[in-house]
Formats: structure tokens, sequence, C-alpha cells
């Protein structure tokens, strides 16, 4: 079966929609936030406790899955889901994001991308093809198009030339997929040009994928640029389709942006700043390196319903910090993923009974970003 995408209520008052995505590993309830799990783990966080949280998809790095393990392992050992013992979907992109980040260590020609292995030094390649085949020895429920990400301050030609060849590549991706239970999303491009973000939702739409990604944002633009183009791609997609919003963000990020009709998110912020002690909340991100909390005996958030809010304070959370402690890490790694899970399942509530729009306004107007 193709990938099915129920529409279920879509807020009167915005773009807002309320959905659910059926795969062969389980259904997900959107609007989603996808946990970042690069090499086979979501940093610091084992799956009984991504299941404690609510975690409904994982997303897996066709480029660091490719350089390790390797196409030739993952097939013996039949796949990334039994590699990782994780049975609920998983989501790979592409690597070209990741691989067009290395710019002095790639080559990119019509055929495909030359990069070098951080690993061993050696040159690897994929191609459209060799990309899609590699997606499928994942296993991945849902797979990326290889696409050209360019920096949003890219000269006009440049961003003209990365669009031609991401709707080529889609094209080839697209033909080279063999596998119905795996689906395939393409990417739109065209940086910050209304013509060319109209041209590549147009082109890529005619191609029908089975959902569809806006990529090329939070890539050097403004923050006002990203709202306008977020919400100016958004209408230019199919109702009935995913619509998935690459690599942000932050909380009042995914607001805005389910504001403007996006499904799906992805972002490292969750784990990534829990290392450096910041810890979000419905009123705000809290700095626990900051000083005056070394003597709060206060939790994270007095309502949230963690483990950790439960149990440990602000004050011993800002020593293991301070001190570096992997535990300080986790434990807030641990209250953040279980925070962008209840924001999003406040955000899908308020959706179905019509009271997002509110939420929103509240939401951005009390909590910092
Ligand atoms: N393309 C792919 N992955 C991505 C992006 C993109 O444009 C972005 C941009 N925010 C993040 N991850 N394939
Ligand atoms: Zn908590």
């Amino acid at each position: 079966m193709a990938l099915k995408f129920d529409y279920i209520a879509k807020d009167p008052n915005s773009e807002a929609r309320r959905g659910r995505i059926h795969t062969a590993h389980g259904t997900i309830e959107t609007p989603v936030f996808m946990s970042v799990g690069t090499f086979g783990s979501v940093r610091t966080l084992d799956h009984t406790e991504l299941e404690d949280i609510g975690v409904q998809i994982i997303l897996g790095n066709t480029y660091h899955l490719y350089l390790r393990p390797g196409p030739d392992i993952l097939k013996d050992v039949g796949g990334y889901h039994k590699l990782m013992s994780w049975n609920k979907p998983i989501l790979t992109d592409s690597g070209g994001f990741q691989i067009f980040s290395l710019p002095h260590q790639r080559v990119i020609s019509e055929k495909g991308v030359t990069f070098k292995s951080y690993i061993d030094q050696s040159y690897k390649r994929l191609t459209p093809e060799s990309d899609i085949a590699f997606q499928e020895v994942i296993g991945s429920d849902i797979m990326m198009v290889l696409d050209v990400c360019v920096p949003s301050t890219s000269s006009y030609d440049i961003c003209v030339e990365a669009m031609n060849r991401t709707h080529r590549w889609a094209k080839r991706c697209k033909q080279a997929k063999t596998r119905e239970e795996n689906s395939l999303f393409g990417i739109v491009q065209g940086a910050i040009y209304e013509n060319l973000r109209q041209e590549s939702a147009e082109t890529l739409v005619n191609l029908d994928f089975d959902g569809y990604a806006i990529g090329g944002l939070a890539v050097g633009e403004t923050d006002e640029e990203r709202d306008h183009f977020t919400n100016f791609t958004a209408k230019l997609l199919p109702q009935n389709k995913p619509r998935y919003l690459m690599g942000v963000g932050t909380p009042h990020d995914l607001v805005r942006s389910v504001l403007a009709g996006v499904d799906m998110f992805d972002c490292i912020i969750p784990t990534n700043h829990a290392r450096q002690g910041v810890a979000y909340t419905f009123g705000g991100k809290i700095k626990l390196r900051r000083v005056f909390h070394a003597r709060e005996t206060i939790p994270i958030d007095e309502t949230c319903g963690c483990f950790v809010c439960k149990r440990f304070s602000r004050a011993y959370l800002h020593q293991l910090t301070k001190c570096e402690e992997p535990t300080g890490w986790k434990l807030i790694s641990y209250h953040n993923t279980w925070f962008y899970e209840r924001l999003m399942e406040k955000i899908r509530e308020t959706i179905a009974d019509g009271t997002f729009s509110s939420f929103a306004k509240h939401f951005l107007e009390n909590a910092d970003d």
C-alpha cells in the first residue's frame, strides 16, 4: 500500500490541520515532531524512555548510516528497525543536506555526489538511484529524495541551478523506487524566491510523491523570511498529502509553522540544547547554567508530568550541567523531549476542538523562544 494520510480536522482560523499517517510500522498522529536518531539512538535516551515519552517516529540519516554500518551490514542484519530493535516508524533523510554541508570534501555532478568518508578518508558516491536503493535497505517507512540545498543567501542563478537539479534528481529517485511499503517524499527548494518556490512545488506535485517536504529553510535567512516562505510554500502543496518542514525548530517555530499548515518537523534542539543546560517549558526556556538556579529547590516545571520534574530540582540539574555530567544532559534531554511531545499533543488537541489559534496566540505571547 502507498502511504495513507487521513485528514481529520482543520482549524477554522488558520491553515492548521490534524491528521494521521499510516505506515507499515504503525500510525503517526499529526502534527508530529520527529526525534533525531542519526547514529541509531536519540542522544542520551534509550528506547524504553522514548516509548514512555510517547515518541512516535525517529529520523535516521542516510549519509551517516551509509558510512557506518554501511549497506552490507545493514542488509545482513535485516535493516535499521531490526538493528535498532525499534518497531515504530522511521523516516530517513537522503543525506544531501549533510553532504552539502561539507564544502571542501565533496564533488557534485549531474550524476550524483562524491564525498570523503570521515571514518577512513575513502571516497564514497551516492546517486539518486543508489541513495534510494540504500534507503530501501535501511527499510525506512518514509524516504526522502536526494536534493540540493543551498544557503538562502546564495545568488539567484545558484538557487535556480540547485532547484532544477533537485527536480531532475527527484524524478530519478521516484523511478528508482521499487518497494510499496517504503514511501517517498519530494523536497521543495527555491530558497527565498517566490517564483522558484512556486515552480518547485508545481514540478514536484506533478511527479506525484507520497508527501512533500519544505527544504532549504533555516539555512541563513531571517526569521521573517523563514516564516513567510513556510506559509507561502505550504499553500502550494496538496491538502491530502503530509507536509514536512525539514530541520525546524524551536517551540515558537513549530507553533507558527503548524498555523501555516505544516504536519511534520524534526530538529536536534531538545537533546542538543539539553547539553548546554537549556530546558523548555510552556512558559519559555530556562537556562540552568545561570548562577541563580544553584539554590533553586523547585523542578524545571512544577506542572510537568515527567519523572525528572517529579524528582529533581533545578539546583541539582544546575550542578550536573556545570560539572558536565552525562546524567545531567540525559535528564534535561528527557524533560525537553517530553515537553516537545506534550506541545505537539496540545497542538493536536486544540486543532481538533477548534481552539488552536487562541492557544497559539497565547503561547507565542507568553513563552519566550
Ligand atoms: N534538504 C534535506 N534535508 C534537510 C534540509 C534540506 O533542505 C534542511 C533545511 N532546513 C534540513 N534538513 N534533504
Ligand atoms: Zn519535566
